[in-house]
């Protein structure tokens, strides 16, 4: 035995700085508790305008203290891991475990078969066992164009899958590889080989595209797989029997690449749907996987991926395994979460949609509280724990009894069998989707589902490797992005206000600091309330004349001036930290503004609504596919409204209000020089000013812009009506 085989398979470091991280929330708990006694203090008397809207105030700085504590818990304590692959294939090689990876698509539209096809593809071809991989792809569109594209994949994948073994290229998606790569001239058998691939790849993106494009499946290429058949029986999006295909079968001996190599196992499955049930998004799609998946392959370990994530590493499934196998800690480890990365994000991020500080810093500072929460993308998990195991002590994961599948079983008989499981009235009165699986009725149906794991005592992993280890698309506009936002914020709020709290369900099951970490996002919806307050009414006071901050002359307004400037110095020095730039810092203020002011108030709205039953939940799917000029747009880091949308009339309304106030603030300073205006508004004037400056993209938008993506007039009407509306109820 070599001496290594005692070692572990991976190590686990403790940030570095968390002492002046330490002094620095010091100060700021310091800073805000004098904020705290100049508000109790200075309380207007009773009679004396301002009461109430000091109240509130001082309400908010509140809220925004108990929040800014749990930013704190998340931030004390973050932690980093790292995997040593060699000594993995060293002691396990021989005995890795199978991986089922599952990808979800949901409509042939928004995303398009090529990227579908390019994800699958990736996972394909992790450097791994082929023989011990299979990819299932759940098509929620039931879609033929995607079963075409599917169809083409499972063709290509022969070549591809021995040309990125062979080469050892990097990333396996022919996609990204085929954009970014150089070709390789100075290595004529590469170069040979190279082109060849690249010509076949760029054939079938054309014929995937040309078909797509069409709608619809010609006769020629229906002929060409059994599969097709199911569609002339009608077939549509919401109302379809389950079509189940095996496009490869892992076990058929003539399922094998150019060489001769084995392939992984790749399925096709458009799960049953009726108009007349509820299919419960994509938990749905995911718990029809895992039964499906059960039946034809049944690996201990899943992995799940979006259809617009590929594979940017094709070592991630043996990072995943080294916390899985380890031998000291590994049992207890019940999913291993990699960090959302995108490619698409621009110098300095619009729409602050890289989510850096999420990935890079709080999600650590999770895993170092207790276990990251589960993102719903780039996950591994133990295949158990999906069907609602508990962590006992001294479990240990036995990686050999799994296959279901009998030898001789032919694979269409295995496709008659597995269809079974995606049928609807398998899950009728079953534990699916509420013990078992995914959880279903939550708009945030991940995150719901990683804390049920957690307090069922498993612990999470989160690995965030310098090289990404999946890559996926960025929302591209800004009415994506707060869309995005207001569904997280909804479902996150409808988790925090029902009996899955953590701080309920987790009693005792999780740490205390990590129930509180993830308020830090089951609380995004009801601060919208408290931030709506503070960019409106401090305004409005400045243009009724009430002061609500300390004079200029105070000693008190140290404290204010300290804690805000300290506040937001940390956080340009951690988005610097991570990567960063000062314009990126400033664009990402703007988007903490609309979010808050836009998505998580409507969020909070939606949810409000729907528990009084007025409205159903809908999944709305952010596109993934631009058309160019909106690409181009984004590139230049121009601000994308174009439509008239709810969320921007609140946006647009708030800016103009501020304006307004700001220019009304202005007047009085100048008509009263001697009264000492400036000495009583100076920090609502900056206050202001600040809010104005934030919103200038949007005064842009309503009246300077010209394009097809500047606010609609209907949305400058409606917010000009609203801002002068409230100011004058202000002043009367
Ligand atoms: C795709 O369609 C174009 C015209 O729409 C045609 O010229 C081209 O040959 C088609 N390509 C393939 C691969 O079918
Ligand atoms: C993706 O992988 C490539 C190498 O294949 C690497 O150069 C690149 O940095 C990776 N991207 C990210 C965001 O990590
Ligand atoms: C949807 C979208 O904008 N995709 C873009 C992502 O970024 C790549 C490279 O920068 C572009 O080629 C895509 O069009």
């Amino acid at each position: 035995m070599a001496k290594d085989d005692n070692l572990p398979l991976f190590e686990t470091k403790l940030a570095k700085g968390r002492i002046l991280f330490q002094f620095y929330s010091l100060l700021i708990f310091v800073g805000t508790c004098f904020i705290f006694a100049y508000r109790l203090s200075h309380i207007p008397a009773k009679g004396e305008p301002g009461r109430w809207a000091w109240m509130g105030l001082f309400f908010s700085e509140l809220w925004f203290c108990f929040y800014w504590f749990a930013t704190t818990v998340v931030r004390w304590n973050p932690i980093y891991r790292n995997t040593f692959k060699d000594r993995l294939s060293h002691r396990y090689e021989k005995a890795l475990p199978g991986v089922d990876i599952f990808v979800c698509t949901a409509d042939p539209v928004i995303e398009a078969p090529v990227m579908v096809i390019n994800t699958v593809l990736s996972v394909m071809a992790y450097d791994y066992p082929p023989e011990k991989l299979s990819v299932y792809l759940s098509d929620d569109g039931g879609s033929d164009l995607t079963f075409y594209a599917m169809l083409e994949a499972s063709r290509f994948s022969k070549i591809w899958l021995p040309f990125c073994k062979k080469f050892k290229i990097e990333p396996r998606s022919p996609e990204a590889y085929f954009r970014t790569a150089v070709e390789p001239l100075g290595e004529p058998v590469l170069a040979k080989e190279w082109s060849t691939v690249k010509v076949l790849y760029e054939d079938m993106k054309k014929r995937v595209e040309n078909t797509t494009k069409l709608g619809q499946i010609s006769e020629e290429i229906s002929k060409e797989h059994k599969g097709f058949n199911e569609w002339i029986l009608g077939a549509s999006r919401d109302d379809h029997q389950t079509i189940l295909q095996i496009l490869i079968d892992g076990r058929d001996s003539e399922a094998v690449d150019i060489q001769g190599q084995p392939l992984p196992t790749l399925v096709y499955l458009a799960r049953e749907k009726r108009t007349q049930y509820h299919h419960h998004f994509k938990a749905g799609a995911m718990n029809a996987l895992i039964r499906v998946s059960s039946r034809i392959s049944n690996s201990p370990i899943i992995l799940n991926v979006d259809c617009d994530m590929y594979s940017n590493n094709s070592k991630s499934v043996r990072d995943a395994l080294c916390f899985f196998m380890d031998e000291e800690k590994g049992n207890e480890v019940g999913f291993i979460q990699f960090p959302q990365a995108f490619e698409n994000i621009t110098k300095n991020d619009v729409y602050s949609s890289s989510l850096n500080v999420i990935m890079e810093l709080e999600l650590p500072g999770f895993d170092g509280n207790g276990g990251p929460c589960y993102i719903g993308t780039g996950c591994f998990h133990r295949r158990e724990i999906l069907s609602g195991k508990k962590y006992k002590k001294n479990y240990k994961a036995d990686w050999k009894r799994w296959s279901n599948r009998s030898a001789e079983e032919s694979t269409s008989v295995l496709e008659e069998t597995s269809k079974v499981l995606a049928s609807f009235s398998y899950e009728e009165n079953t534990q699916w989707g509420k013990e078992i699986g995914l959880k279903y009725n939550c708009a945030v149906e991940d995150v719901l589902t990683g804390l049920t794991i957690q307090c069922r005592g498993w612990r999470s992993i989160y690995f965030n490797p310098e090289r990404k280890g999946f890559l996926g698309v960025a929302p591209t506009t800004l009415l994506q992005s707060l869309v995005q936002h207001k569904r997280w914020s909804e479902g996150d709020f409808y988790i925090f206000a029902s009996r899955n709290c953590p701080f309920v369900l987790g009693y005792k099951k999780i740490p205390l600091k990590l129930q509180l970490s993830y308020c830090i996002y089951l609380l995004w919806a009801p601060t919208s309330l408290t931030t709506l307050y503070y960019a409106t009414v401090p305004s409005l006071c400045l243009l009724r004349g009430i002061s609500l901050f300390p004079q200029i002359s105070d000693s008190w307004v140290l404290t204010f001036a300290f804690v805000i400037f300290l506040h937001r110095a940390y956080s340009l020095g951690e988005c610097i930290w991570f990567g960063g730039t000062f314009k990126g810092w400033w664009n990402d203020q703007r988007m903490w503004l609309y979010k808050r002011t836009s998505s998580y108030f409507f969020g909070l709205l939606d949810y409000i609504l729907k528990r009084l039953g007025f409205t159903k939940s809908a999944f709305v799917i952010t596109t993934k596919v631009a058309n160019d000029d909106v690409s181009q747009r984004y590139e230049q880091e121009v601000m994308e409204f174009g439509t008239s949308s709810p969320m921007f009339t609140i946006l647009a309304t708030l800016a103009l209000l501020n304006a307004f106030s700001f220019f009304g603030g202005l007047k009085k300073l100048i008509a009263d020089l001697e009264t000492l205006v400036w000495e009583r508004f100076a920090l609502q004037i900056l206050l202001c000013g600040l809010l104005v400056l934030i919103n200038l993209p949007v005064y842009q938008g309503l009246f300077f812009r010209k394009d097809v993506a500047s606010l609609p007039t209907s949305v400058s009407y409606q917010s000009t009506i609203f801002a002068l509306l409230v100011c004058a109820i202000a002043l009367y």
